[in-house]
């Protein structure tokens, strides 16, 4: 199977809009019960990080990817992520901040969800509205 970016994150962080934007359509390849296979990307419903119970779907879907998104939304206080989650991984694990127009002084909250995970910089700042971090990104993951 070709290989694919794993988007991990919270209900309502950002998941399914950031991977229309990498997959440059809407229109999934797949839909399983639970996961999104889209062209370039996998989609993964928030219970699965919402739940540790869950993590072993992540950790299993991981076998299918070339990369982990962790995605932090930047416009809420709310930390999912057990410490050190991110080396639960064997592939390039990136850290995402989602929603960077929203909740400017939460600037620096995100960074520091993202290393309490497990996860090295560099951190990807995004903004779908206002477009920001998605070429960078894409350049990061596809070269
Ligand atoms: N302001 C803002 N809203 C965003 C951004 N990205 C996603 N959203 C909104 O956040 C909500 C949840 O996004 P969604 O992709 O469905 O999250 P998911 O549950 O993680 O898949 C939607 O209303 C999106 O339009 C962003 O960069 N900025
Ligand atoms: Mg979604």
């Amino acid at each position: 199977m070709k290989k694919r970016i794993l988007l991990i994150g919270p209900t309502g962080c950002g998941k399914t809009t950031l991977a229309h934007a990498l997959d440059g359509t809407d229109r999934p390849l797949r839909r399983t019960q639970d996961i999104i296979y889209g062209p370039k990307t996998i989609d993964t419903p928030g219970a699965y990080v919402e739940n540790t119970w869950m993590y072993s779907h992540l950790i299993a879907t991981a076998q299918n990817a070339s990369h982990i998104l962790i995605l932090v939304d930047q416009s809420r206080h709310l930390e999912v992520y057990s410490p050190g989650f991110a080396s639960s991984f064997t592939k390039p694990v990136v850290g995402v901040i989602t929603k960077t127009d929203l909740a400017l002084e939460n600037e620096n909250y995100g960074v520091q969800v993202l290393k309490r995970t497990g996860i090295t910089e560099p951190f990807f700042r995004i903004s779908l509205p206002v477009g920001r971090g998605i070429g960078e990104l894409k350049r990061y993951l596809f070269g």
